[in-house]
């Protein structure tokens, strides 16, 4: 048995942040996969929330993916996934905050009210503004990359991968666009499609949409059946 294992769902954008940082560490690990709608009782006891992604390691149990990837970049230091310098990293993780309170909720605001013509004009143009502070007040801030600090892969890279992997069906499903002025947000999610541990874990779009359609279908018989 590893000495790592990971409990995931195969097409948790969350999970596949700890997936990314566990191939970049190159460790050794075990994926164990959690049927969601069908969670076995014992996760319980590992996952206060019900929710995957959960990692266990030498007796430690965590959970949320930031917090399991900065354990990682913690407990197995090399190669470094967080700047040297105290400024830097401070930059990382206000990035990664950006990314959990106001790029993701603009992407899921847009995608479940994407049936809503009214509404989706706005929830466009307020990811559009969101993609925009990224690439002006970060990316370019930080230089030419190609990752999101410049030249080091880093947390905050994996942060947002898997949800600029889906952004493809952000576009055919709700009509979300990347900004003209947007050139380092594109130069950067190319690269990102290219990182060997990012494409590893990665998928194409008609796999997210299909995940994204069945996730609603049993939802909804959840609902029915309750
Ligand atoms: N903030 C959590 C979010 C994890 C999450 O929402 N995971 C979903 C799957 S993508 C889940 O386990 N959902 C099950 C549930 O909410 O009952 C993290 O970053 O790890």
């Amino acid at each position: 048995m590893s000495a790592i294992q990971l409990y995931s769902f195969a097409a948790c954008p969350y999970a596949q942040r700890a997936h990314i940082a566990l191939l970049e560490k190159q460790l050794d690990f075990e994926l164990i996969e959690i049927d969601l709608f069908n969670r076995p009782e014992w996760f319980a006891a590992i996952s206060p929330y019900g929710k995957v992604p959960v990692l266990r390691h030498a007796g430690v149990t965590v959970h949320e993916s930031s917090i399991i990837n900065q354990y990682l970049d913690e407990a197995f230091p090399q190669p470094a996934l967080m700047p040297e310098p105290p400024a830097l990293r401070a930059q990382a993780r206000i990035w990664m905050d950006y990314c959990e309170t106001r790029f993701l909720p603009a992407a899921h605001k847009l995608m479940s009210e994407a049936g809503d013509p009214e509404q989706r004009a706005a929830n466009v143009e307020k990811l559009s503004e969101v993609l925009r502070h990224i690439e002006h007040a970060g990316l370019r801030i930080s230089g030419s990359g190609p990752w999101f600090l410049g030249q080091q892969f880093s947390l905050t890279d994996i942060q947002f991968a898997p949800f600029l992997e889906r952004f493809d069906m952000y576009v055919q499903l709700a009509g979300a666009v990347l900004p003209e002025d947007c050139s380092r947000l594109h130069d950067w999610m190319t690269a990102l499609q290219k990182r060997p541990g990012v494409a590893a874990t990665a998928h194409k779009t008609g796999y997210h949409i299909e995940a994204r359609r069945q996730m609603l279908e049993r939802i909804a018989a959840k609902r029915a059946a309750a």
